[in-house]
């Protein structure tokens, strides 16, 4: 691989269904990987301030909000991105790239999804889509050379009783089992039923609680390490 080339490695999966958690052992198990950081946090406060909050207001009023929300959420990710690309000193061994979802999963499952729902109108996806695509190939080019996803398949209702669990504010009374079912499909469409180029695929099941259970870790790893050799 030249030596300006990058790997994806991202962790792909519904909301709850535990992928900060998948991510924080791949962290310990492979402490050479260069992460990139999950958003969400900066959507709950604009500019720190908690008055100015994105994702909040996207579960409060989501057809008011779910374009706005899609659009940031593509800025920050890319801005975290830019970092990672304008490094001019990449050590050999940090072209390996973890990160929990990707700039893809957003658009192929929440833009996506929110127009097909409806919540997205046919003008914003027009132009949500002219700057993905206008932006992805500016910022990246042909920096990422591979994309190796690991789908951590959850049932939509484990995932729901996590999100009341975990009780994050703006989720724990908004998000329904019906929307978790839709964020569910879409995963299974995106990563079982299309075409991949350049794309590798590892799909674990997550349905059992495993941040606790050391054995269940190891059957999980059994496969990971596997996938990443
Ligand atoms: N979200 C969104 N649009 C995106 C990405 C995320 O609306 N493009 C929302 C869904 C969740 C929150 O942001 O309410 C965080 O979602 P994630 O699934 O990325 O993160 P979690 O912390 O829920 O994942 P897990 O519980 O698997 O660790």
């Amino acid at each position: 691989m030249k030596s300006n080339q990058y790997t994806l490695i991202s962790i792909e999966g519904n909301i709850g269904s535990g992928k900060s958690t998948l991510l924080k052992l791949i962290q310990q198990k492979y402490p050479d990987l260069r992460f990139i950081p999950e958003p969400v946090n900066e959507w709950r406060n604009i500019n720190g301030d908690e008055t100015l909050n994105l994702l909040g207001s996207f579960y409060e009023n989501p057809t008011r909000w779910a374009y706005t929300m899609q659009v940031y959420a593509f800025f920050s990710r890319l801005k975290h991105w830019k970092e990672v690309l304008s490094d001019p000193n990449i050590p050999k061994n940090k072209h390996l790239i973890l990160s929990e979802r990707s700039i893809e999963a957003d658009k192929e499952i929440f833009a996506v999804n929110g127009h097909k729902n409806g919540i997205i109108n046919n003008l914003e996806f027009a132009l949500y889509e002219k700057f993905y695509d206008w932006l992805c190939q500016e910022v990246f080019g042909k920096k990422v050379q591979k994309q190796m996803i690991i789908y951590l398949q959850v049932d939509p209702e484990v995932c729901h009783l996590r999100i009341q669990k975990r009780a994050r504010e703006e989720e724990k009374n908004t998000i329904s089992q019906e929307y978790l079912i839709q964020i569910h499909n879409r995963h299974e469409e995106w990563l079982l039923r299309e075409n991949h180029k350049n794309t590798s695929i590892l799909v674990l099941n997550g349905d059992k609680e495993f941040e606790s259970d050391i054995k269940q870790q190891e059957k999980m790893f059994k496969n990971i390490d596997n996938f990443l050799k």
